[in-house]
């Protein structure tokens, strides 16, 4: 099987795809993207979509975490991401569908509007990327495609607190998923892969990883994610962080 996968590095649904990718044993060539500069690539690569993850497996292609996940199911069946029992897939359908629909973009835009005040984590965001230039010059020049990035996303003050707002349902819905075993069972299935990242992407938050490094969500992300790129230093206004430690939102 020939793969190619195309990603933004630490963007979570492409990590979530490697790891589907590393768990069926696929092996894959990797294309790093810059952030905006991407859509044009995957335009130009034939991909329908603008976003990452996007994989070219044995001449078709597929874009979107949900929809690679299924693919790879069909084109190598073992080990499987989806159950066979009707049941458990059904709940770990509802799950997958949650992570890429519900929890992904919240912390997405938590991310773009931290990276929007600072830039200077990028960096750490990008170890390990291959990029075609230097991390350094990338990070120096990286303000337009940050300013895009974050419009691209909506990741405007108004959408981060909104966003931070729903953090607390969404980590109680993790840990329900990984309590009932839904998720972090003894065989990782699709929902493994698409949840974990999402947490791993916001335990590289400063601010945001003490509030879920105790949680079941918490145990999910460090045993698929143990060494997340990236490292956001503290950015969040205290009385943004309220509803998350349990206190009234300020007005
Ligand atoms: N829910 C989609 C999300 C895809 C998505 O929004 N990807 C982002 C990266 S995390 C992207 O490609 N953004 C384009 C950009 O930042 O220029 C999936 O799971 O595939």
């Amino acid at each position: 099987m020939k793969a190619r996968l195309f990603v933004i590095p630490a963007s979570h649904p492409s990590i979530a795809v490697e790891l589907m990718l590393k768990h069926k044993g696929i092996d894959y060539k990797r294309t790093d993207l810059l952030p905006v500069i991407s859509k044009g690539v995957l335009r130009a690569a034939g991909f329908p979509g603008v976003t990452v993850p996007a994989l070219k497996v044995d001449g078709d292609k597929v874009q979107g975490s949900r929809p690679i996940a299924h693919e790879l199911d069909r084109l190598r069946p073992e080990p499987p991401l989806l159950p066979a029992d009707p049941d458990q897939r059904a709940a770990v359908e509802e799950a997958e569908r949650f992570g890429d629909e519900e929890l992904q973009h919240p912390i997405r835009q938590i991310l773009w509007w931290g990276m929007k005040k600072d830039h200077s984590p990028l960096r750490g965001y990008s170890e390990g990327a291959r990029i075609g230039m230097p991390i350094g010059l990338a990070v120096k020049t990286a303000a337009p495609i940050v300013a895009l990035s974050a419009r691209f996303n909506e990741a405007s003050d108004e959408n981060a607190r909104r966003a931070l707002e729903k953090l607390p349902a969404l980590l109680d819905k993790v840990d329900a998923y990984v309590k009932s075993g839904v998720v972090n069972g003894e065989r990782p299935n699709a929902a493994d892969f698409q949840i974990a990242p999402s947490i791993g992407l916001a335990m590289t938050l400063d601010d945001l990883r003490p509030l879920i490094e105790a949680r079941p969500a918490g145990d999910l992300a460090r045993r698929f994610v143990p060494n997340y790129p990236g490292k956001m230093p503290p950015i969040i206004p205290p009385e943004w962080m309220a509803p998350l430690r349990g206190e009234p939102a300020a007005a």
